[in-house]
């Protein structure tokens, strides 16, 4: 007999079945984390508060990969790729801990120590934030203990058990896994064949409790959460009629022709782009709007004085400097809201102040100049969107918007701070990663008809898309087939300079591959450059094309 080894058969399993303790001891850390993230309403628990730190750390060109890969679900890949990873870390330290069972529980408390530290890291984090984190670490390593004991009890060979009577009533496992019966002296654990069935009982039993105590816990603190979410999200909430309502729309400023984004992007065909790993939970009750800074008179806001105020309407283009030529990141909305300008002259805005640094609920910030809001456009505080509170992946209770320039400079999402300051003195969250200090929106077209590698039948054929240049307006819109002549689109009517123009053409297909390219003009009179930059620093540039085939 060999009792140098273990049998192999054995000792997969038992490998395997390492494996499983750490991953269970996991489950139960999270599981127990998430409660307590829930009872103290933390800012966020160990995955979230490592993911978000990871999203600050990460390089520019890191993030932006992840941008265009994933798109809006960028962030969900995060959170499962490091669940993945944490759960692979804890497999392994299950399966060593067939040769070290004492350091073993270390990695799940290393685990919850790292997690502890990135919460206390995150902006305006409390010392209560670590709270969930460290909770984890106590319990993945005594779950993992348990769990590891119960395992090795099982490593007590026949041969080093006291004899047994031979009635039939006792298994060998039986003493094995009475909880006097030492662990295996050189800390090997062999495999589960070894052990009796009580033993494999034994194991199960913790390990099922493990299991049961990780979806208790983890689904109390779901469901506390998701209470306490429904009623922080305006789910309800009836805004106050605007003061002054957008212009009612033009006939035809919705072409209405299949394919072609409509003139008002519905809630949830906005686009979003935030640094934001989980969306901030900001009930309107606790929240404040403070304007300080570089100001005669520091102003703070409730949101009810906020709905008290006269509230404007108004019909505007967001777009994203990320946004490659011919991409998605644009939207047009209906916003209400407070004038913006309105509020900073309230406050006295000092001489030498000339930027307005934003912050988020969750820390994120941004620089607007602060001659863009006073210069008379509709830069607003907004509370409401298309007709309804902000949904809370687009701000609420409270963002900024300010038309014509990109969401990065622009729309804080979360809003709770308004600093006025000076560029020279402070660097918001992008431009200290080296976007551009100020960031204009560049006029942009997109054709959206025909969808690329389209194949058309030959005759009329209808080629439309939208066209922006915030805040100067789009003058023209010109489109060409094969490099050859351009030729005027019809601009569809728009409420002003603000919002995108649909545009359309018809034109005659002939069989054969064909490159359509478009090009916009603003009101200023200049024309979309053919040069290609990519968004980075200062947004794209360059004309979108599309191919087609006409049978
Ligand atoms: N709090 C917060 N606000 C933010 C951001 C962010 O990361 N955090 N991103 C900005 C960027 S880059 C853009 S383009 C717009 C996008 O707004 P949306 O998600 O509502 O479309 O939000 C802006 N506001
Ligand atoms: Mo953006």
């Amino acid at each position: 007999m060999n009792i140098g080894k273990p049998p192999v058969r054995g000792r997969g399993a038992g490998r395997a079945l390492g494996a499983l303790c750490g991953v269970a001891a996991v489950a139960a850390a999270l599981g127990a984390a998430e409660l307590t993230a829930a009872l103290l309403r933390a800012q966020a628990g160990p995955l979230v508060a490592v993911g978000s730190a990871f999203i600050d750390l990460a390089p520019r060109r890191l993030k932006d990969a992840a941008i265009r890969a994933f798109g809006a679900d960028d962030k969900l890949v995060l959170l499962i790729g490091l669940a993945a990873t944490v759960l692979a870390v804890a497999a392994v330290a299950g399966l060593a801990a067939r040769r070290r069972p004492r350091l073993a529980p270390a990695v799940p408390a290393a685990l919850g120590l790292t997690a502890a530290a990135a919460a206390l890291s995150r902006p305006g984090a409390v010392p209560a934030d670590a709270l969930p984190s460290l909770v984890a670490a106590v319990v993945g390593a005594l779950a993992l203990r348990l769990l590891l004991s119960s395992l090795s009890r099982r490593a007590v060979r026949p041969s080093q058990l006291p004899p047994v009577p031979e009635t039939g009533t006792t298994a060998p496992g039986q003493e094995a896994s009475s909880p006097s019966t030492p662990g295996p002296p050189d800390g090997v654990v062999p495999g589960p064949l070894e052990g009796g069935l009580s033993d494999r009982r034994a194991l199960l039993r913790a390990g099922t409790a493990t299991l049961a105590f990780a979806a208790l816990t983890g689904g109390t603190g779901r469901a506390i959460t998701a209470a306490r979410d429904s009623a922080a999200r305006g789910a309800g909430l009836v805004l106050p009629r605007p003061a002054e309502p957008a212009p009612p729309l033009a006939p035809g400023s919705d072409l209405r022709i299949p394919g072609l984004s409509p003139f008002t992007t519905p809630d949830d065909g906005f686009y979003r782009v935030d640094t934001a790993l989980v969306i901030p939970r900001v009930p309107p009750r606790d929240w404040r709007l403070r304007v300080h800074g570089l100001v005669e008179r520091p102003v703070e806001l409730t949101f009810e004085e906020v709905l008290g105020r006269p509230l404007i309407e108004r019909d505007i283009t967001l777009t994203c400097v990320s946004n490659e030529v011919g991409g998605p990141y644009a939207g047009n909305a209906r916003w209400l809201g407070i004038d913006l300008a309105a509020l900073l002259r309230e406050a006295g805005v000092r001489a030498g102040a000339d930027q307005i640094l934003s912050r988020s609920a969750d820390g994120w910030t941004c620089g607007t100049p602060v001659e863009t809001v006073l210069d008379g456009r509709a830069a607003l505080l907004a509370v409401g969107m298309n007709g309804r509170a902000l949904p809370p992946a687009h701000g609420f209770p409270a963002r900024l918007i300010v038309p014509g320039l990109y969401g990065y400079v622009s729309a804080t999402k979360w809003v709770t701070e308004i600093k006025l300051t000076r560029f020279a003195d402070e660097r918001a969250y992008w431009a200290a990663r080296g976007w551009a200090e100020r960031a204009p929106v560049k006029t942009a077209s997109r054709i959206e008809v025909p969808k690329p590698f389209a194949r058309l039948r030959a005759g009329p054929a209808v080629i439309a898309g939208v066209a922006w240049a915030q805040h100067r307006g789009v003058a023209a819109v010109e489109v060409r087939v094969d490099g050859g002549p351009w030729r005027q689109a019809r601009l569809a009517p728009s409420p002003g300079p603000d919002t995108w123009r649909q545009w359309h053409m018809t034109w005659d297909a002939t069989p054969g591959d064909h490159r359509l390219e478009v090009r916009a003009t603003d009101a200023a009179g200049l024309t979309q450059t053919a040069d290609r930059v990519p968004p980075f620093p200062s947004g794209a540039t360059g004309r979108h094309s599309v191919l087609v085939t006409v049978l």
